[in-house]
């Protein structure tokens, strides 16, 4: 009798930690919510990655923008805007990313993304790494984000290294 209540604590006990790992990881300054930041694997010899954020609250009563991202993973860490122009999946640098209050953005394969120009070394499933990003109002945040399998449920088909970089700005 007390085995099985000794057992079932320990049960209870394990599946809270399991609801732990798969809870959303969320950060948090001012206004703003960034849930979920994560980093596709790159393949092989790749030395461009692509970091997404599926969601980017703001909360706030006034409009913030995301002005700069910057990580030491790479060389050069841009925002980015894909597009497909005249059939052509096509990225350019953008300045950054107007956030509407009350509303959410999303940084995902195809749209906005963090681009990672010469990686120091290849992305590996698991592994995590800190970006910088720096807003408007809120100020500025390191997140973590989590490499994940290229066409995970966090993603979608399209295949960032297939495309053609546009002009880059300075
Ligand atoms: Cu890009």
């Amino acid at each position: 009798m007390k085995r099985n209540i000794i057992l079932g604590l320990l049960l209870s006990l394990s599946i809270g930690l399991l609801g732990n790992s798969l809870q959303a990881k969320t950060y948090q300054i001012g206004n703003l919510v960034i849930t979920n930041p994560w980093a596709r694997a790159s393949a092989g010899m790749m030395k461009n990655g692509a970091a997404y954020i599926p969601k980017l609250m703001n909360n706030g009563q006034t409009q913030d923008r995301l002005i700069a991202v910057s990580s030491a993973i790479a060389k050069k860490v841009e925002l980015h805007l894909s597009s497909v122009e005249n059939g052509i999946a096509i990225m350019r640098h953008v300045d950054g990313l107007n956030l509407k209050p009350g509303k959410s953005a999303v940084l995902r394969p195809g749209g906005y993304h963090i681009m990672m120009m010469g990686l120091h070394a290849p992305l590996k499933i698991g592994q995590s790494f800190p970006i910088t990003l720096t807003f408007e109002k809120a100020g500025k945040i390191e997140v973590v984000f989590t490499v994940r399998k290229s066409g995970s449920s966090y993603g979608s088909k399209m295949d960032h290294g297939k495309m053609k970089h546009g002009k880059i700005k300075p």
